[in-house]
């Protein structure tokens, strides 16, 4: 008979091996199929010039925005460099990633030799280096954001390429819901018969629009971020546009609705992609769809802190929601550990703890790293308080578990007949 302490550390050390080695699906990401050529980021001066480490470094450069924009990226990278590794110590999460994946991509940091890394990296071609970084992350799919709005990416959907059937695709639709005026005009360019009036017509069209683009990606999921004061319903073409084309056309395509409530754009455009900021969301504008559209699947997550417990309860009041990763401003050691634990709580299973929301390459392996040690920590908690009951799990039960979370229950929501 083992002692309680033996079963408890035999239980932490099977979750650590198994929650190291699943592989997993990371469900919303930035990155692209090589196809794109330019538009997939990696090495270490995308890895320096992230939007995440802007921002950081804003807070050391006495230089004005525009100068630094004019840079070089290597310039760029060179002033981050110096201020958030050099100067100062690389203390926060997003340098920390930095160093946590070129350590595991072997690479000796101590050296602090900047030229000296540009040069291994340059050794690299892209699809060696893909299939690296995937193999490191322990990631076997990587979904993209493609916007069918983004006059680089469009292009290369409407020529048609040979896909990564590593890379999947969802259908990101922010214009057409956040700034219909602007768009209304450019989907009339591209063949649409629409007008700014949500007519019948306009309407129809909109809807041969999304399944257009969702059928020439194959998107898993149409998906829009929205800011905080974001309500359903509501006497707006945002509102009309979701209830009567978007959630319709994703009930005929079968497919969920993704939402990420609660950023606030450009709050500081000086700061340009890293500009943009946070806000509570009113979330009962998420309940009112859930509720109403109970044929729609909706895949939500939300970036205010303060949002993620009631976003939890709201999960346990309706099965079409599913609530997935620790988005952006929350994907810190000190939230992660906090919303997922919260999650595992009141959800149990039925969620999907994290997604990497990688906009370079190489930051799936730190992104990854970090994620897989702390939610394995808490599931050690979990496991080991169930434990304490005379609950015996199995490791094919923490096997099962774990193949969940890490995109298995994402998976089923996705098949689910609602
Ligand atoms: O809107 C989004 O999908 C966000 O993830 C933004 O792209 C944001 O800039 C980001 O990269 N967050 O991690
Ligand atoms: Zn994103």
């Amino acid at each position: 008979m083992k002692s309680e302490s033996g079963n408890a550390n035999n239980i932490a050390a099977q979750v650590e091996r198994i929650v190291a080695a699943t592989p997993v699906s990371d469900i919303h990401t930035h990155l692209y199929d090589p196809a794109f050529g330019e538009l997939l980021l990696w090495g270490i001066d995308d890895l320096l010039v992230y939007h995440y480490l802007v921002a950081e470094g804003f807070r050391y450069f006495d230089i004005p925005y525009e100068k630094f924009w004019i840079l070089s990226k290597t310039q760029q990278a060179d002033l981050i460099w110096d201020a958030l590794f050099i100067q100062n110590s690389p203390i926060s999460e997003a340098c920390r990633g930095v160093l946590t994946t070129l350590n595991l991509l072997g690479l000796d940091v101590r050296k602090r030799d900047l030229p000296a890394l540009r040069k291994w990296f340059a050794d690299w071609q892209v699809e060696d280096y893909i299939t690296r970084c995937m193999e490191l992350a322990g990631v076997k799919s990587i979904c993209m954001t493609n916007s069918p709005f983004d006059d680089v990416e469009r292009p290369v959907w409407e020529k048609g390429f040979h896909r990564d059937g590593r890379f999947t695709a969802a259908l990101r639709i922010d214009p057409l819901l956040v700034s219909w005026a602007e768009t209304a005009p450019r989907l009339e360019k591209w063949g649409y018969n629409v007008n700014e009036t949500l007519s019948e017509q306009t309407i129809k069209e909109v809807r041969r629009f999304l399944s257009d683009w969702t059928r020439k990606i194959q998107g898993r999921y149409m998906m829009v971020s929205f800011p905080p004061d974001f309500d359903f319903p509501a006497d707006n073409s945002c509102a009309q546009l979701l209830e009567k084309a978007v959630l319709p056309e994703c009930r005929e395509l079968g497919i969920p609705m993704a939402l990420m409530l609660g950023v606030k754009r450009q709050v500081n455009p000086g700061l340009r992609l890293a500009g943009d900021g946070i806000g509570l969301s009113k979330l009962s504008a998420l309940e009112h769809l859930c509720a109403r559209f109970p044929e729609n699947k909706f895949l939500v997550t939300v970036l205010a802190r303060e949002n993620q417990h009631e976003l939890c309860v709201m999960a346990r009041k309706f099965r079409n929601l599913h609530i997935f990763g620790c988005w952006w401003f929350t994907n810190i050691p000190y939230i992660v550990d906090e919303m997922t634990r919260m999650r595992l709580e009141l959800l149990g299973l039925s969620m999907t703890p994290q997604h990497s929301d990688a906009r370079v390459l190489d930051q799936l392996i730190y992104k990854w790293q970090h994620s897989r040690k702390l939610i394995s920590q808490v599931l050690q908690d979990k496991y080991s308080d169930l434990a304490k009951t005379g609950w015996e799990v199995s490791p094919e039960e923490i096997q099962r578990d774990v193949q969940n979370l890490f995109g298995g229950a994402f998976e089923s929501f996705e098949k689910r007949k609602t």
